[in-house]
């Protein structure tokens, strides 16, 4: 059936996991392997990561791109024409990777786990007395799907929540702020900041000397958003003056980072290789299913992407 076949174009490593998963799920779909594939103007559906810019040209009758992630920000929009529609990965994986993430790093922060390690690097024995959580504020930038979700956890450990969206949010027992207006206000109850904003335009460069001399002295940062949230170089200024007292980096404008970068051995920060959420094929084929089911349909599918906002 011509309007069911799939391009399949991201991480080769995971194809065959990607097609067992979608063949189990939608036997009638036809997948085909970038590069291998022999009939692009049969091809409706791209699934990719990422991909060269003249790729979509060559889909005369391309209806959907599906991002593998939850980002959307790696494709350049501009080359993808607007009837195109263009969907994020709500993968039950991935949300779920990313509350483990968001927790053991706010309560790594919290419990002062950045100065341990370098205390048993230095062979030193020093207990420092940590706040109760009820007095650790947490604030969490994005209220979408992922923030949200961390919120939702990060509520059994007692802390006071705060959170920060583009458009007016109410989560039951965080108090949620709204808008450019409203960001100093939010910044300022945040001890422990989590970036889970989307890339955009209007987000880019964010987490920079501006919003860190609203935070209160001594805040932790984590950014599992994107490495261009962070000026890189605001960061290390607020870290070295004590304005922030350490930060956990899930991800970086250069990933890997090159060698000489100051990240890699600096005592306040601790970096992870962009692993706080993976797409796992299995759960997420599930969803891309659904969606073909809803595309097909005519129903709005589930992770839509807005061009005008970049998400
Ligand atoms: P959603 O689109 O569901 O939510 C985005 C949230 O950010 C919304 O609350 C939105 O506001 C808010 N937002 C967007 N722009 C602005 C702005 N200009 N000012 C204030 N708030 C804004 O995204 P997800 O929760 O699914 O994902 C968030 C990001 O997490 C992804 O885009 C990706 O970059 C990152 N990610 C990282 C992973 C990792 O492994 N490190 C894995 C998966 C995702 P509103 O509610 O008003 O729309
Ligand atoms: C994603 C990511 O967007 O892995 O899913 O960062």
């Amino acid at each position: 059936m011509h309007d069911m076949t799939l391009l399949y174009a991201a991480d080769a490593g995971r194809a065959d996991e990607w097609r067992e998963a979608l063949h189990d799920m939608a036997p009638e779909l036809q997948v085909q392997l970038w590069p291998d594939a022999t009939d692009l103007a049969a091809v409706r559906y791209l699934v990719a990561w990422s991909f060269m810019p003249d790729l979509v040209a060559r889909l005369p009758n391309l209806q959907v791109i599906f991002s593998t992630g939850a980002g959307v920000n790696q494709f350049a929009f501009e080359s993808i024409p607007p009837a195109i529609k263009i969907v994020r990965m709500l993968d039950p994986a991935i949300r779920e990777g990313m509350i483990e993430y968001a927790v053991f790093a706010t309560l790594a922060l919290h419990r002062d786990l950045l100065t341990y390690r370098q205390d048993q690097r230095a062979r030193r024995w020093a207990p420092l007395t940590a706040p109760s959580a009820a007095r650790r504020r947490v604030g969490v930038m994005g209220l979408g799907d992922l923030g949200t979700a961390v919120v939702e956890q990060l509520k059994s450990f007692g802390f006071p929540l705060f959170g920060w969206s583009r458009t007016a949010r109410s989560i039951e027992g965080v108090t949620c702020f709204s808008g450019q207006d409203q960001l100093p206000s939010f910044l300022g109850h945040c001890d422990i900041l989590i970036c889970l904003l989307p890339l955009t335009p209007a987000t880019q460069g964010i987490l920079d000397d501006a919003l860190f001399d609203a935070l209160p002295i001594g805040a932790g940062l984590i950014n599992m958003g994107r490495g261009r949230h962070l000026n890189e170089a605001d960061l290390l200024r607020a870290l070295d003056d004590g304005r922030l007292s350490g930060a956990i980096l899930d991800v970086l404008i250069d990933e890997p980072p090159p060698h000489d970068h100051p990240f890699w051995l600096h005592p306040k920060i601790m970096l992870t290789p962009h692993i706080a959420g993976t797409t796992s094929p299995p759960s997420a084929a599930g969803v891309l299913v659904e969606n073909l089911r809803r595309h097909r349909a005519g129903l709005t599918m589930l992770g839509e992407v807005r061009r005008d906002l970049g998400y």
